[in-house]
């Protein structure tokens, strides 16, 4: 097989005092921490679209990045050298996962037949290039978004002939992800949403959407589907509303159609931040919820607003979505680097300088993590700060066994009311940058 990234070794472990721009500092994936291999703790995945297909396109320019491998794009010979870059790439890395759309693999033909034919294909590649490795799919997804014929939506299309070719094409990626022994099946809404009330059923799409996740679910299983299937919220972009605009109201969503014992979130940094949240907010709802199932590791940039989709470096983001992460006790997902390298940074180089930054993030956000949770300070005082409630006219209000009546003679009885005791932020926020900094 022809070496496509040449004179990029297997990337090694060097630790935080080398300058070998080609070596990680932090993710060192056999050491143990809290008691299991970062490796274990972090499995990461690379976005198909993101690093096999696109080239740096904007809504000025064209490609800088060449993501040609040596075929000519458009056909199935370049379908295949994304494979096997794909897996040189994975394989240097140490990236044990990948996640993908339908169309990231092939080229569309006009005719859906034609399209599921080269799927074959193109998977039974994969699956022979899977051989002998422990790479793996993490998730897949079909792109309902792309097509013209989606303008308006998937499930939520005003015509049900669209409704049907996304019927069709979820059934396909589905096929797939089991093929490919894939651990989730993702809906990121897409085109789920809508510009104007003046032409919009929202109840009438929001059961449709419903009823395509229902239909997805029991085919799935159907052909042995045992994963998680996973919503991955966003509020805006391309719709002005998205339906799916954060965890918390997805989660009401897959409540309300009765969907919440088949779905998780996929939550991603960029999204989170776009609903005008932390990263670290959609995953406690998530978690607090049992529905933190796979993240999509990236982040945004506060002083653009849109969906950037960066390699993650940030730290004290990194740090806090690990804390969420271990203290749901992990995830049954991975981490997709759904991200791309700015637009003049187009070699092939710099693709592995992408990745080397978004692994050594998250390692050392886990690693800060677990002192975090080890020192104790944080945790401990939150605990206490609910004291209250341990004892007393607060223990009864937690178990139930009180009265508004009670309450307010409870209240009376105290006179002036006394003042909560202090937050303290300030004092955490330094115990926070005494873990990061020590
Ligand atoms: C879009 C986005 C998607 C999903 C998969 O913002 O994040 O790439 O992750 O469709
Ligand atoms: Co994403």
């Amino acid at each position: 097989m022809k070496e496509i990234f040449k004179n990029i070794p297997v990337i090694p472990y060097e630790g935080a005092q080398s300058k070998n721009p080609l070596a990680f500092k932090f993710y060192d994936a056999d050491r143990i921490v809290l008691g299991k291999p970062m490796k274990e703790h972090l499995p990461f995945a690379m976005a198909w679209w993101h690093n096999l297909c696109a080239g740096g396109t904007d809504m000025f320019g064209r490609d800088t990045a060449d993501k040609s491998f040596g075929a000519e794009k458009g056909t199935m010979a370049h379908a295949k050298a994304k494979v096997d870059a794909g897996f040189e790439f994975m394989k240097k890395l140490g990236v044990k996962y990948f996640c993908f759309h339908d169309v990231d693999l092939v080229p569309e033909a006009d005719d859906i037949k034609e399209t599921n034919r080269r799927l074959d294909e193109i998977s039974d590649y994969i699956l022979e290039k899977m051989k002998g490795t422990d790479i793996k799919c993490l998730w897949g997804t079909a792109n309902m978004f792309g097509n013209p014929r989606f303008m308006n939506g998937a499930g939520s299309s005003n015509s049900a002939d669209v409704f049907c070719f996304a019927a069709a094409q979820i059934k396909k990626a589905l096929d797939l992800t089991v093929k490919l022994g894939g651990r989730g099946y993702v809906f990121w809404g897409g085109r789920e949403g809508y510009e104007t009330l003046l032409n919009t059923d929202v109840k009438f799409e929001q059961e449709n959407i419903a009823k395509l996740m229902h239909l997805a679910v029991e085919y799935g299983r159907s052909i042995g589907f045992t994963g998680d299937f996973y919503i991955e919220p966003k509020p805006k972009e391309p719709m002005k509303h998205q339906y799916d605009f954060d965890a918390a109201t997805a989660i009401g969503f897959l409540r309300q159609y009765g969907l919440d014992k088949d779905f998780k979130m996929n939550i991603e940094a960029n999204h989170a931040t776009l609903a005008g949240h932390t990263f670290q907010h959609d995953l406690r709802i998530s978690a607090i919820n049992g529905m933190l199932g796979s993240i999509d590791a990236n982040q945004g940039d506060l002083l653009l607003g849109w969906d950037t989709d960066e390699f993650p470096f940030n730290v004290y983001e990194a740090t806090m979505c690990m804390y969420e992460v271990l203290k749901a006790g992990g995830l049954t997902g991975g981490f997709n680097f759904d991200a791309k390298t700015r637009r003049p940074s187009y070699t092939l180089e710099d693709m592995f300088h992408a990745y080397i930054l978004g692994m050594d993030t998250f390692a050392l956000g886990l690693l800060k993590a677990a002192a975090l949770i080890e020192d104790g300070r944080v945790d401990q005082f939150v605990a206490d700060r609910y004291a209250s409630y341990r004892t007393g006219i607060g223990a009864k209000i937690r178990s139930g066994e009180t009265t508004l009546q009670e309450l307010a003679e409870y209240a009376a009885s105290l006179g002036a009311p006394a003042l909560p005791g202090s937050g303290r932020q300030e004092y955490l926020e330094s115990v926070v940058n005494q873990i990061l900094f020590s």
